[in-house]
């Protein structure tokens, strides 16, 4: 098989407008490289920008072939509706954004050839077909119509995405010259047993071929295999999740030849490793946890969504920047949310290598299962195939019909029925048949599937939204053991610099129309504030009321991760929502569409460290949320538990000490103590109790230390941070080559470091007690250093 590339300068017609671009690309990719619209992200641009959707659009291109005997033209993937015509003859029609084309060209094909594709306004698509069947839709989300098309549901709106139905060929196109063989499958079988591994590789090709097949391990020592064959590694060095061991790699080369010359080379890197979703009943009810090379994992991530609205924007470059800071959050798992799309193979390639365990969503989100044959079996189809494209990958560790449509679905209506057809009948099928090995669910959150109790915390995993949308205080988490939180979130807006990207100077308030509309979860301002009224004093400047809503987001999501940790066992997973923006916008992510990462990123890389100390206090907070309820019947207590939970596969022994300051930061009392924790599992220690010690002045401040190294700490106060009475700590700061040191005269509660230039450095939004603390600079730059603590709202 040999493959005519036909990426590369195409022209796009349209509009009354005819200009040259780049595929893979969209129409508003040509349109911005051509300088012919305005950036959709700034200020209000969106609703111009969708208004060019109700156009009709032709992408087209000439190209010089000289043919074989079999011509195959193939699209990787064409967004959405489309029609192809090849020398003015159409050769056929696309309608699945998820799927591969292929069409036998043949007898179309010439020596100057004109490549036209054409599509018709998708806004007009979805208006026709909300006629039709009227799906149900959110005023606030994505366009009524948006769910009836296999395309990217969130390209047309979310509660934290515009509405940019963007139209293209989003994927490679080329030609394949069948004249010689194509191995058009493959699969690779792991077998586990008494210490070795067993791989099988199955190879298939479309005519009669030798196949070849070499498996080099990762020391580069290269074993033969024949097609279909199992063959033994002995000693296999096995693949592990972040923070359990090596990302090991085999590559697998298989070639197909015809006599000594090799006609086609499919190459896949596979890690050996057993992935299991243990769910089994126990007293509370039943686990969902994996287990992987037999090591039950806790699962510590967050939700993926689009990397941007413009697809031909997310490079593999952008994706491995992202998944890079999962890495430096300490992250082992990522969820792969289903109103997006299926990420380029170059995402699994570098979850593999990053050792990322991957919760995949397939692609249905908040919706119902259109009663439309068509659609049901697109999707059928669309499942198969994407899960033959992925399934060899060490890091896909659950398969998930969908998002929150168990939750979504009314069980008794007609869509109740279609639901369990598609999710609990047709998709385990598949999975059955095409990868067995990997765990299948039918939804998120499921508990038994069979609409049983979707979201009883007590079976399967769970989206937990009563902190936020509920209104909840962040200590609510703690009233709740889930087996496996896949969903919990708390918005903030996004860094000053990515505000100043979209905003003019006069946008820069947060009631502002453009803030408003870079907001997109109804109220989703409004409830920022009532939980910053709760917590904070009034900012009185946007920089402070960025942060503030960092830090409120940040805090959140900390009492939730330390309270499910500390219940290991019981609970086995917290992946929070979301980590990453597909435009600049105020949401619940915690690194913005710039890369840039909020308080809360800092705030997970130590809350996921694999030894963790955490504090579980309770004060005037966590009792009675306002001064003025009656101190009798809100009586409170001033305690602290302090844990430390230990998520490596060493006794870990060190000592943890702990001292109560007043915000001068002077030590009042203090006590150490030394502590093993066991491969694991959580140290619990017992209840201190600060006999109702002055909450609006004092502090308690804990740290653990190993072999002289502080490796985790925190401080955590008894009552809300805009009644205690912080004195000016006099920040100060030093830049010494990549290194910035901060000191503080008094308590400095999360001292944010800001540059003006991006910067991430190994620790920012921490807590000092009267002392210096030094980070290093990872990258960018130090430009006009502004330093901000709590002291300062
Ligand atoms: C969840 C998700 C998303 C949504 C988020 C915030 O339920 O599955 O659909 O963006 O909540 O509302």
């Amino acid at each position: 098989m040999k493959r005519f590339d036909l990426n590369g300068i195409w022209t796009l017609k349209g509009n009354g407008i005819e200009t040259k671009g780049t595929v893979p690309g969209s129409v508003y990719s040509f349109l911005l490289d051509a300088k012919l619209m305005c950036d959709p992200y700034y200020r209000d641009n969106e609703i111009t920008a969708l208004k060019l959707m109700d156009n009709d659009y032709t992408f087209s291109k000439e190209f010089k072939y000289s043919a074989g005997e079999k011509t195959v033209l193939c699209f990787e993937g064409v967004d959405t509706v489309s029609e192809i015509y090849l020398n003015g003859i159409l050769i056929g029609k696309t309608q699945n954004m998820h799927r591969k084309y292929e069409f036998d060209v043949s007898r179309v094909i010439k020596e100057n050839n004109e490549l036209k594709v054409f599509f018709p306004s998708v806004t007009e698509i979805f208006k026709q077909k909300y006629k039709e069947e009227p799906l149900f839709t959110e005023p606030s989300g994505p366009l009524a119509g948006a769910r009836s098309i296999r395309k990217s549901f969130c390209m047309s709106g979310w509660d934290w995405g515009p509405r940019l139905p963007d139209m293209g060929i989003w994927k490679d196109v080329y030609i394949k010259d069948l004249t010689t063989p194509e191995i058009v499958e493959t699969r690779i079988l792991q077998r586990h047993f008494e210490g070795k591994a067993g791989l099988t590789v199955i190879a298939e090709t479309d005519a009669p071929a030798d196949i070849s097949i070499s498996i080099i391990s990762p020391g580069g020592e290269v074993l033969k295999a024949d097609n279909g064959k199992e063959t033994v590694i002995e000693n296999p060095l096995l693949w592990w999740p972040n923070g359990y061991g090596e990302q090991n790699l085999y590559e697998v080369e298989i070639s197909a030849c015809l006599g000594k010359e090799t006609v086609d080379t499919v190459k896949k890197n596979v890690g050996l490793r057993t992935v299991e979703l243990v769910r089994e009943p126990d007293e509370y009810g039943e686990s969902f946890y994996h287990r992987i090379n037999g090591v039950d994992i806790f699962a510590m991530g967050a939700c993926y969504v689009p990397e941007d609205n413009i697809l031909s924007r997310i490079t593999k470059e952008r994706t491995e920047d992202l998944l890079n800071k999962c890495l430096f959050a300490n992250f082992n798992t990522i969820r792969v949310w289903g109103g997006g799309n299926y990420p380029q193979d170059w995402f699994y390639d570098l979850c593999d290598k990053k050792g990322l365990l991957v919760f995949h969503d397939m692609m249905f989100a908040c919706s119902q299962v259109s009663l439309d044959k068509n659609l049901q079996d697109e999707f059928c189809l669309e499942v198969r195939e994407n899960l033959k494209r992925i399934r060899h990958h060490a890091c896909i560790s659950v398969i998930c019909g969908n998002n929150e449509m168990e939750w979504f679905t009314d069980k008794n209506s007609p869509y109740g029925k279609v639901y369990l057809d598609v999710f609990e009948k047709r998709l385990p099928e598949i999975v059955n048949e095409v990868c067995a090995e990997i765990p299948y669910i039918p939804s998120s959150p499921t508990s038994k599937g069979g609409f049983f109790e979707t979201n009883n915390e007590n079976y399967g995993d769970c989206h937990y939204w009563e902190v936020w949308l509920g209104n909840k205080p962040f200590s609510e988490y703690r009233n709740h053991l889930f087996r496996y939180l896949s969903e919990f979130g708390f918005e903030s807006l996004p860094d000053i610099k990515t505000i100043e990207s979209f905003t003019l100077p006069e946008d820069r308030n947060v009631f502002g129309r453009v803030m408003e509309r870079h907001q997109r979860c109804i109220g989703g301002n409004k409830k920022i504030i009532e939980y910053l009224s709760d917590t904070y004093k009034y900012p009185d400047t946007l920089l402070k009321f960025v942060y503030a809503s960092q830090l409120l987001q940040a805090e959140a999501i900390k009492y939730g991760v330390e309270h499910l940790r500390k219940n290991r066992g019981r609970c086995m997973g917290a992946l929070y929502w979301q980590l990453n923006d597909i435009w600049p916008v105020a949401s619940w992510s915690s690194v913005d569409s710039f890369g840039r990462l909020k308080a809360l990123h800092y705030f997970a890389k130590r809350f996921f460290a694999p030894v963790m100390i955490g504090c579980r206090e309770t004060g005037e907070h966590t009792t009675r949320n306002s001064v003025i309820m009656q101190e009798d019947l809100f009586d409170y207590q001033t305690k602290a538990e302090l844990f430390i939970c230990n998520e490596t596969f060493e006794n870990i022994t060190g000592t943890v000490k702990w001292s109560l300051r007043n915000a001068k930061s002077e030590v009042l009392q203090s006590g150490e103590f030394e502590a093993v924790i066991g491969p694991q599992s959580t140290f619990v220690a017992e209840e201190m109790d600060f006999d109702k010690t002055d909450v609006l002045n004092n502090y308690i401040e804990y740290s653990f230390t190993v072999c002289g190294e502080t490796v985790s700490s925190g401080t955590a106060l008894f009552t809300v941070p805009k009644h205690f009475n912080f004195v000016n700590p006099n920040l100060k700061y030093e830049i010494d080559g990549d290194k910035i040191t901060v000191s503080s005269d008094a308590f400095a509660k999360s001292v944010s470091i800001i540059s003006s230039d991006d910067m991430v450095l190994s620790d920012n939004y921490f807590d000092l007690n009267a002392e210096s603390k030094t980070v290093k600079i990872l990258s960018g730059k130090a430009t006009n250093i502004k330093l901000l603590s709590v002291y300062n709202i």
